[in-house]
């Protein structure tokens, strides 16, 4: 292959890594927003910015093997019984390869402390007065009460912008106590009560559902939780029944 065949490769490699690297940075910055689930609470935002910061992170690694991918299919491939020609020594490129092993390296370090960073993030409480519920999970269904009243419901009612502190444990088999539009998680064991806290911050509607197997209607344990005004929040628990 001659010099200036081999520069033209290499700007054409260039030219299609940059424009998929700047698609897949679009996707990223844009998409994770729009697909994810509604995030309603502090730890739902820290999550999608996660998505967004590794997925554009991911974007010039993804776009190199796609744009070497797409360039060896348009350029080498086999015509008839013509032999295809060879590309680009790209592995004999000392300067390609360094810059590939740096870029790389500082990629995959970058995300390892950002993600040290997320797994270190404090989820015990702030101490600014939590509202505390107990969460139930019995097959197949979740339940909610209030300690200091006898209010118990199918649905969780939250107050926003004031922190919760959930108290979660199960009455028969493990369960996954997971509210999806804020981003947490938690195992819900028999005989073992496990605290996990989040602050809501939007009001209205969201999901409720068990991420860990537990039988033949798992997939149905499901309910929606409300984020309520204060106020609104106050007058929902004065007006449900007392249960003994
Ligand atoms: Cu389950």
């Amino acid at each position: 292959m001659t010099t200036s065949n081999n520069k033209k490769s290499y700007r054409g490699l260039f030219l299609t890594w940059a424009i998929l690297t700047i698609a897949g940075a679009l996707v990223g910055i844009f998409g994770p927003s729009r697909l994810m689930p509604r995030s309603m609470s502090d730890n739902m935002h820290l999550t999608i910015l996660t998505m967004v910061v590794f997925t554009v992170a991911a974007a010039p690694v993804a776009a190199g093997v796609y744009a070497s991918a797409l360039y060896a299919l348009r350029h080498w491939a086999h015509k008839g019984s013509e032999v295809p020609p060879s590309g680009p020594a790209v592995r004999e490129n000392a300067m390609f390869v360094t810059t590939w092993l740096i870029v790389s390296t500082l990629l995959t370090v970058f995300l390892l402390i950002w993600g040290l960073g997320a797994l270190a993030v404090d989820n015990s409480s702030t101490g600014k007065n939590p509202l505390v519920v107990d969460v139930t999970g019995q097959q197949w269904v979740w339940s909610f009460s209030y300690p200091g009243t006898h209010v118990s419901s199918p649905q969780l009612y939250l107050p926003d912008n004031r922190e919760v502190e959930f108290r979660v444990t199960s009455k028969d088999v493990t369960h996954g106590f997971w509210i999806v539009n804020m981003g947490i998680q938690v195992d819900a064991n028999v005989g073992v009560i496990t605290t996990i806290h989040t602050t809501p911050d939007k009001l209205g509607l969201f999901n409720i559902r068990c991420e860990q197997f537990c039988g033949l209607n798992h997939a149905f344990m499901v309910t929606v939780g409300h984020v309520l005004t204060p106020s609104q929040f106050a007058s929902w628990l004065s007006s449900q029944p007392q249960q003994a």
